[in-house]
């Protein structure tokens, strides 16, 4: 059996490196020449626990290759971006770019599965007929399916393997065929349906998040009203057995909690105004924290002399904790809100982004952030930061002020004397 897996992404190198390790040939495939002599030299172009030595082990042992063109192939995974645009509404050019490939190899017995998140239909009317102007009839001379996947960014290799897996077909033995192919490395329980309740599935799965962080930050802006501390309420709320707010943040990033959701709003807007007064309210986050910031201190002076300038310092700026993807990151929105209203020093500290990243006033190290600063910002709770040095650090700074937009360090206010600490959500 061989596979193609087409888009070496966040996912589609994991998938591809799992699939190769069950003994099965993978050919990766990808337009971006880097990645493909990356991990051709068995050299993982991002950051994923336990997948470097997975892709080592699988390239040394010629299970896996790598190559911008298509091959012929037994199975075809489509795992390529499918991104919103200005208008909030999906771009599904590289789907169909994929699918082009595909269709100029594809013969009889050919499986074909969209792993790429998108909206509903895209499967049946999208893909369908590209794949079919060859000849070829999809759900008889071949199969056709929709294979959303789970994973968490830090856990995927484990994932990938232990989740439960939704396989939607454009028929009944599409959704047989690739359920059995999947049983070759998914451990966990394989559940078929239609193509269409496939996607759909995934894109609820990832508007449910989203909207319970949405009452999380929702519960934030109320507590700060009301005098409150959020995270409280929210710690004892979980208490009821049938109760799980999760937790409120600067803001909702990555390329699925922030997007997903708008994909089942762009299907039909007036069906969803929960979801969609639920996007705008985490979309609201960023700036919220940036007039926070503000307040705190005591406004800006607007391209002022050196003596007005504030040094802002940022802990974190990757989207979420562990993990150096910073694609749609709140804390990119809010240091670039700063930078251009402001007239404020930046300085950003993260371990896990690496320091030649396009990311204004990154630092090296966390005294260089430190130095000086008027405010430092925990934007994001990376394990590093539970373990820094604070009572050294603060000594560097102009004011010790700390704005915890995680409730991360709650009892430095405590331990440190002359810290002002300031909270989000109280
Ligand atoms: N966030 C909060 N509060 C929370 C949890 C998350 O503000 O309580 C923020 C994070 O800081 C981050 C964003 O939301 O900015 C997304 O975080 P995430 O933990 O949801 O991480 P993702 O987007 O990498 O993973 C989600 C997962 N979906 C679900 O849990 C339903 C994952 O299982 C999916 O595979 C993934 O989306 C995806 O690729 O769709």
């Amino acid at each position: 059996m061989k596979v193609c897996i087409l888009g070496l992404g966040y996912i589609g190198i994991p998938t591809a490196a799992t699939i190769a390790n069950s003994g099965i040939n993978v050919i990766g495939v990808d337009p971006n020449t880097k990645i493909v002599d990356a991990i051709n030299a068995g050299k993982l172009p991002i950051e994923e626990p336990g997948l470097a030595e997975l892709l080592k082990s699988v390239c040394d042992r010629g299970l896996l290759k790598a190559s911008a063109e298509v091959e012929p192939a037994d199975v075809f995974i489509i795992a390529v971006p499918t991104p919103m645009n200005e208008e909030k509404k999906p771009v599904l050019d590289y789907v169909k770019a994929a699918t082009s490939s595909v269709a100029s190899v594809l013969k009889k017995g050919d499986i074909v599965v969209l792993e790429s998140t998108s909206p509903p239909r895209t499967t049946a009317d999208l893909m369908r007929p590209i794949l079919e102007s060859g000849g070829l009839t999809a759900g008889t001379d071949f199969y056709l399916a929709h294979s959303p996947e789970r994973v968490i960014p830090g856990r995927m290799v484990e994932e990938l393997i232990s989740n439960d897996r939704v396989i939607g077909g454009i028929n009944a033995v599409s959704a047989e065929k690739t359920a059995e192919f999947y049983k070759k490395f998914v451990q966990g329980e394989i559940h078929t349906t239609d193509a269409t309740t496939a996607e759909m599935c995934k894109l609820l799965e990832n508007s449910f998040r989203g909207v319970n962080i949405a009452i999380a930050n929702e519960i934030a802006i109320l507590s700060e009203k009301v005098g409150v501390n959020a995270w409280e309420v929210i710690n004892l709320a979980n208490k009821h057995p049938r109760v799980n707010i999760l937790q409120p943040g600067p803001g909702v990033g990555g390329h699925c909690i922030a997007i997903d959701p708008w994909f089942v709003v762009s299907a039909d807007e007036q069906s969803a105004p929960l979801i969609k007064a639920a996007m705008l309210l985490n979309e609201s986050m960023p700036y919220r924290q940036f007039k926070r910031i503000k307040e705190i201190l005591g406004g800006f002076a607007i391209g002022g002399g050196n003596s007005d300038r504030k040094k802002i310092a940022f802990l974190g700026a990757a989207f979420k904790p562990n993990t150096d993807d910073f694609r749609h990151s709140p804390v990119i929105e809010i240091i670039e809100l700063l930078s251009d209203i402001s007239g404020a020093e930046i300085a950003v500290f993260d371990p896990h982004i690496d320091s030649e990243a396009a990311i204004k006033g990154l630092v090296d190290s966390p005294e260089d952030a430190f130095k000086d600063a008027d405010l430092v910002c925990l934007a994001v709770h990376h394990d590093e930061f539970y373990k820094l040095d604070y009572h050294r650090l603060f000594g560097l700074c102009r004011n010790k002020r700390l704005f915890d937009m995680r409730n991360a360090l709650p009892n430095l206010q405590a331990e440190i004397t002359g810290l002002d600490y300031y909270l989000l959500g109280r």
